[in-house]
């Protein structure tokens, strides 16, 4: 065995394997795909903690089309040499013991990525594989050993020589274990995209050698690669690819004694603010100390920098912490020794000594490059100052709607026809786009607890609509009036009139413009209606299926395909073959009118496709999207909502040729909206 500076001493033997297949999710969180493709994350952050140590620059994943996964590196190589005490190769220990991975010394760079989150090792991957191969070039010899369901199979052995050095794992995902072992390639590579601007300058690529190919990653080529020598600063720019950059971005890191500090910035003319940030390349969802220390120096620096430069005037008072961040993109990467991961979803980094760490390194860097750059500075000065003025007027105009509505005395709209009961807990307010869905859903309703207010979708054609500006708009305003709870500073919740308020309009491009409008109305003005879960989508069926009597609707292609096959039939009829109502039987002339009857012997299956509300008489309309017996509705999320803030933003923003772009793109999203 080659000497290495490394001793095996140092491993900790802690446990055993058996649990882990026993509670799986204990270890990886869940055994759906989620816990699938964590499997490669683990096994990848072990290659990338070596890079991270300067001793790698290159990781080449492959799915193989065996199913297995492999993770090969260039960097020193597992040590193989044996532990004085377990008589067995240090590799070995790693692979096959519990939490070794975390305890594994000798190497003193310190942040480690693997053993992260979860806190599961290697050895957990290995537990929960049928199958796994452990190759390491080291010292001129190639070493094997190979592992079944986390248990020694094969002694280590040297299977040949070699000039390269690293380390290659493969491994087999248990299929009694995972719900699916499909990986796909779309999901891997966000997080591996993610991780090379992390690492400046590594490179990880994936390789996808399966012959079959789940359907969503056909669109991806096949050999992939991520290097990026920008780093984070390569990931702002990419992260404002869609918006307006009014300057380069701002770049700097610091060792401190805390730990590593690194905070890419750039500003751009969108109103959104995009933060991320990550401590050992694992991402801080929930944000944390370095966040917060983050926030703190960027409102200081840039309050003390227009202050010195008198573009803050005496008299005015400071930027706030939210004019600052308008149309702030940033990443900030911490590397610390032991991080600490809380929040209910692990996502919040715990260490409160990196907040005085991010705080200081970026009051002293951000100064600085504010006073090198002062062309620069002017800009993102006046950005934010932009977003002051921006935020005093918005609540002028919001008080304006609010002093209006006032002097109406609040009278419910014309256009609402409200239901009888008063009882808001029973009530429901459907907003439905159209004068004449309006008038089918006024008819198709139970009037006693459903209410509906009709909105022309022209209130859409304002481009470049300011938000705050569609307030003053009188179909938001009824809207508003509506629902009773006012808005903005005399916002009160306890008076919504509605329990429900169900956005209802047409599956196609306008419908799903006039919902994306609405929810990000709702996400920025009435979040709270969305967080207590007031807010809902109707889903009307896609096709009215006919076969004699028997008429059924479908809400997906899936179910209609189900439908007809359930039904017996194979090839697809055509679509306007639709028996109709029975009224409009009269009005056929008489040779349609015994093609009908025809059909009618044959009980021949009609599909009718739903283009619009308005297609569907009352009755239908309440059968197959109102009735609360009958209806299928999706609650919004907010996470839903925030989706629809995005596509507003783009696709209402300032700048033409990205929007084009992302209507290309989503095309396909943006008309299911799915948002
Ligand atoms: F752990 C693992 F199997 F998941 C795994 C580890 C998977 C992959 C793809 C790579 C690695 C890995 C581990 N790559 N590089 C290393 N390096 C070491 O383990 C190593 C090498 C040398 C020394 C030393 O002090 O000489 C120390 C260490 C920790």
């Amino acid at each position: 065995m080659p000497k290495d500076n490394y001793s095996a001493e140092k491993i900790q033997v802690l446990e055993g394997l058996e649990p882990v297949r026993k509670r799986p999710g204990m270890y990886i969180g869940s055994t759906d795909t989620r816990g699938l493709h964590h499997c490669v994350y683990e096994i990848v952050d072990n290659a990338i903690d070596e890079a991270m140590g300067g001793y790698c620059d290159t990781i080449l994943v492959t799915l193989n089309d065996d199913g297995s996964v492999s993770v090969e590196d260039n960097g020193r190589g597992i040590p193989v040499d044996i532990h004085p005490k377990k008589k067995k190769p240090a590799l070995e220990i790693v692979l096959t013991t519990l939490h070794a991975g975390g305890k594994f010394g000798g190497d003193d760079s310190g942040y480690k990525v693997s053993g992260g989150l979860h806190g599961v090792g290697s050895s957990v991957v290995n537990a929960l594989s049928t199958h796994m191969i452990a190759e390491v070039y080291k010292g001129g010899t190639v070493y094997r050993q190979e592992y079944k369901k986390g248990i020694t199979a094969t002694k280590l052995t040297e299977t040949g020589k070699t000039e390269k050095t690293g380390t290659k794992i493969t491994f087999t995902p248990d299929a009694g274990i995972f719900d699916s072992t499909t990986y796909l390639l779309d999901t891997l590579m966000t997080r591996f995209r993610q991780q090379a601007y992390l690492t400046r300058g590594i490179t990880i690529a994936i390789m996808d050698d399966r012959k079959e190919r789940p359907e969503e990653d056909l669109q991806h080529p096949r050999l992939y690669r991520f290097h990026f020598e920008g780093g984070i600063s390569a990931y702002v720019r990419h992260m404002n690819e869609s918006k307006e950059a009014i300057v380069d971005p701002i770049w700097f890191e610091k060792d401190v004694e805390a730990g590593f500090v690194e905070v890419a910035i750039q500003y751009s003319k969108s109103f959104q603010e995009n933060v991320i940030s990550f401590a050992n390349n694992i991402h801080t969802a929930e944000g944390g100390h370095h966040l917060t220390g983050f926030k703190a120096a960027l409102t200081r620096t840039i309050n003390a920098y227009a202050r010195s430069q008198s573009i803050l005037k005496e008299k005015e008072d400071n930027l706030t912490a939210d004019d600052v961040r308008e149309g702030l993109t940033a990443v900030i990467s911490v590397r610390l020794k032991e991080p600490q991961f809380e929040g209910q979803t692990k996502g919040k980094l715990g260490n409160a000594e990196m907040k005085t760490a991010v705080e200081s390194v970026v009051n002293e860097k951000l100064a600085e490059y504010l006073e090198e750059h002062p062309a620069e500075a002017k800009e993102v000065v006046g950005k934010c100052m932009l977003a002051a003025r921006a935020r005093m007027a918005a609540r002028a105009a919001r008080d304006s709607v609010i002093r209006k509505g006032a002097l109406e005395g609040m009278t419910l709209p014309g256009k609402l026809a409200d239901c009888s009961s008063k009882n808001a807990a029973d009530c429901e307010l459907f907003i439905v786009e159209g004068d004449s869905a309006g008038g089918s859903a006024k008819q198709g309703r139970n009037r006693k607890f459903q209410a509906i207010l009709p909105l022309r979708g022209k209130i859409l054609n304002v481009e470049q609509a300011r938000l705050d500006r569609m307030l003053g708009n009188n179909e938001v305003k009824s809207l508003i009036i509506a629902l009773g709870i006012g808005i903005g500073e005399v916002k009160d919740m306890t008076k919504l009139r509605y329990d429900r308020i169900v956005i209802m309009t047409d599956a196609d491009v306008d419908g799903a413009h006039i919902r994306t409008l609405l929810m990000t109305l709702f996400f920025r003005y009435f979040p709270e209606l969305i967080e207590q879960g007031h807010l809902y989508i109707a889903q009307p069926p896609l096709f009215k299926l006919a076969k004699g009597k028997d008429v059924r609707y479908a809400y997906i292609e899936e179910e209609k395909d189900a439908i007809l096959k359930e039904w017996g039939v194979t090839q697809q009829v055509d679509e306007p073959d639709v028996p109709e109502e029975s009224e409009e039987e009269d009005e056929l002339a008489e040779g349609e009118e015994n093609e009908k009857k025809a059909k009618k012997k044959t009980a021949r299956v009609g599909i009718q496709r739903y283009k619009g509300l308005g297609e569907m008489n009352p009755d239908q309309l309440w059968e197959t999207t109102m009735d609360p017996e009958a209806r299928l509705m999706l609650r919004v999320t907010m996470d839903d909502a925030e989706k629809a803030d995005v596509i507003f933003t783009t696709l209402m923003g300032s700048e033409v040729a990205p929007r084009r772009k992302f209507i290309q793109t989503h095309a396909k999203a943006v008309k299911d909206l799915d948002v």
